[in-house]
């Protein structure tokens, strides 16, 4: 077992690893900063909540940014053979939601009970199951069109209004402080806006976390200086 410190902040464990082919009976301490390399596209996408656990927490990494020409050479490459893919040390992580969970534990956004963490895991898998509905690698663009269009119209608007009652009146989605559901919806809300600005006319509480998500000084700062894509 390896035991990671950060040299910025000694007092900091950064992750306990356990390295594939590791023999050693016994732990060592290895005193250095952990290496983070993010493998995606040139897009926000499933990269982007990863993106966001970074600028939150302040974690400096690598947003290695791909190009769609040279995926093919790259694919079989990448265990799975899909990104993103997040290295740590070596160490590599795919999915992009297991990546995510993974920053959001390491950096006090999981939630803070049990109970917290697996409402907050229902809220994000609820979340991604709507945006895993969507065609978006579909080459025929009126069947596309189409199956957009009616996620967009029919399916949207009952999602956000479950999503509203599960927020009611509280700040956050689950528990008294921002968690990574709140930051998924927001990732995820701003794809759906760029695809239908009118989803904003309902359901004015969720717009309003939105906001709130938005105006956290590490969010803001990053959506300002991040490359500007259409998704
Ligand atoms: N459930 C996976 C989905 C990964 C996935 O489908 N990634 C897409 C990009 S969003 C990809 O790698 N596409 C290229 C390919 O499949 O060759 C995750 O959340 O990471």
């Amino acid at each position: 077992m390896l035991l990671l410190y950060d040299l910025d902040d000694p007092l900091r464990l950064g992750t306990t690893l356990n390295h594939p082919g590791n023999n050693m009976l016994h732990s060592e301490k290895i005193f250095t900063m952990l290496n983070y390399k993010l493998t995606y596209f040139n897009m926000r996408g499933r990269g982007e909540i990863i993106r966001y656990l970074f600028a939150y927490s302040g974690i400096k990494y690598e947003d290695n940014r791909i190009e769609w020409a040279d995926w093919p050479n790259i694919k079989p490459t990448i265990p799975f053979g899909k990104v993103p893919i997040l290295e740590i040390d070596g160490v590599i992580i795919h999915q992009s939601l297991a990546i995510a969970r993974y920053l959001a534990k390491e950096n006090g956004v999981a939630g803070k009970t049990p109970l917290e963490q697996a409402l907050v895991d229902a809220i994000v898998d609820t979340i991604d199951d709507f945006m895993s509905m969507f065609p978006w690698a579909e080459k025929d663009h009126d069947v596309k069109k189409r199956a957009f269009n009616d996620l967009l119209t029919n399916v949207a608007p009952g999602l956000l209004q479950d999503l509203e009652n599960f927020l009611g009146n509280k700040n956050w989605l689950v528990g008294e402080s921002v968690t990574w559901a709140d930051f998924y919806w927001d990732v995820c809300s701003t794809t759906l806006l760029s695809l239908k600005s009118d989803l904003e006319d309902s359901n004015p509480k969720l717009w309003v976390l939105k906001r709130r998500v938005q105006a956290l000084p590490a969010v803001a700062a990053w959506i300002q200086q991040r490359p500007k894509t259409s998704l």
